[in-house]
């Protein structure tokens, strides 16, 4: 089967009607940032399929405007933590985080290729708008954006998070059994070490219900995060640009606008030469270069400056682009986002260099993640050193990134 054929029977496969999980076992409910992908994806074939799969994940929207990481649409007993562990508040059982906010670009990217979908999007666009308040209501230091989790930045275990996971007291987090390392290699997954942590800032979450307010007050982890930064400028750019289409009021998202390039600078770490996440707490820098630093092009900075050590590690390694800096201590080609490369990260940062005019270091991203995925199949990620494919198959969102970018 040709390899469009074969993403385009990958998204089939882990469609679920409504939703589309990110792969079957691993990952068997609907995640925030993955379903956006999807969307896109199944919009170069079936736009009334991609449609429905933004519709559906804004329908888990809680009333103050949060869309949850994760919507446990149905009982799965091979994913842990599940709906009785979170207890998230909102109208579909959910997490009681978010994740990072790329669904109004896709949204935008849709409406290109489906313009037929405006209606559609029109009625989404509120949404969104609400999801995007909620970010500048709660969660802003400085003006760069926060997670509160290090699963809300969407990369679980990268480096960035050390400092901040040190001081998590874990004595009280209690037993309990992990279901992510029955399905891939557990050298492959985050630790115990992690998990114990992930767990507690779960119970910390739990124990206020939910009130952002009071769990900013005793959470030890805040860190301003580049990603939810860039993601979260970038989608504002694109709600003014459907917004004004739509005959919307976009003068408040202008604003924002500002208040975001400014926190942007504040992530920017002069030391290493690149954006860097920033413990809120400590106030200091975590001296990480990650991918993460090169989505500052995809938030529609023209910023020369990052490139230097973004082109250090694109030299470092055979396949572009790693998620963590091979040239640090502390890489592991296999372990998450310590090292691999992600298709997804791959598109983001390298559509937003073809657009700031680093064409020559988008292509070759572009080209890298063709190879791997017509020598491999639909991988979550990849050995960035040799292109060993790792964490789960048959990823939907690695197939929506071939058939919308790659192929
Ligand atoms: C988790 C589904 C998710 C992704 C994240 C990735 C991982 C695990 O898998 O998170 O339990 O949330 O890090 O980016 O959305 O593919």
């Amino acid at each position: 089967m040709h390899l469009t054929e074969q993403a385009r029977a990958t998204l089939r496969l882990n469609d679920k009607g409504r939703y589309t999980l990110p792969t079957h076992g691993l990952y068997p409910y609907q995640w925030n940032w993955d379903s956006a992908f999807a969307a896109w994806g199944f919009t170069t074939f079936d736009p009334d399929r991609g449609w429905t799969e933004l519709e559906t994940l804004l329908s888990g929207q809680w009333d103050d405007g949060m869309v949850p990481h994760i919507l446990f649409h149905r009982p799965d007993p091979g994913y842990f933590p599940g709906p009785d562990v979170w207890q998230g508040r909102g109208p579909i059982p959910s997490s009681g985080i978010t994740q990072p906010p790329v669904a109004a670009t896709f949204m935008a990217k849709m409406l290109a290729m489906d313009p037929a979908g405006a209606p559609r999007a029109r009625a989404l666009w509120p949404k969104l708008h609400a999801w995007h308040r909620w970010f500048m209501t709660w969660r802003l230091d400085r003006g760069a954006v926060c997670v509160t989790h290090p699963w809300e930045a969407g990369r679980d275990n990268a480096p960035d998070w050390d400092n901040a996971m040190r001081a998590i007291d874990v004595r009280d987090v209690g037993a309990y059994t992990r279901r992510d390392t029955t399905h891939v290699d557990p050298a492959m997954r985050p630790t115990k070490y992690d998990y114990d942590r992930y767990l507690k800032l779960v119970q910390l979450g739990v124990s206020v219900n939910w009130d952002h307010g009071a769990l900013a007050k005793i959470n030890p982890f805040r860190v301003a995060d580049p990603t939810m930064t860039f993601t979260l400028l970038r989608a504002l750019r694109d709600m003014i640009t459907m917004g004004r289409r739509f005959g919307e009021d976009v003068a408040e998202i202008e604003d924002w606008i500002a208040t975001l390039e400014a926190g942007a600078e504040t992530l920017w770490n002069a030391d290493m030469q690149c954006y860097d996440s920033r413990d809120v707490h400590s106030g200091k820098f975590n001296d990480v270069l990650s991918n993460a630093s090169a989505l500052c092009w995809y938030a529609g900075l023209n910023d020369q400056r990052a490139r230097p050590a973004i082109e250090r590690m694109l030299d470092a390694a055979t396949y572009a682009l790693p998620s963590f800096d091979p040239a640090a201590v502390g890489f592991d080609p296999l372990r998450y986002w310590r090292g691999p490369t992600w298709p997804i990260m791959n598109y983001l940062v390298g559509s937003g260099m073809e657009e700031q005019g680093l064409s020559d270091l988008g292509r070759r991203i572009r080209d890298d993640t063709a190879q791997l995925i017509s020598r491999h199949g639909f991988a979550e990620y990849y050995n960035p050193l040799d292109g060993t494919p790792a964490g789960g198959e048959t990823f939907t969102w690695t197939a929506a990134v071939w058939l919308g970018w790659a192929s």
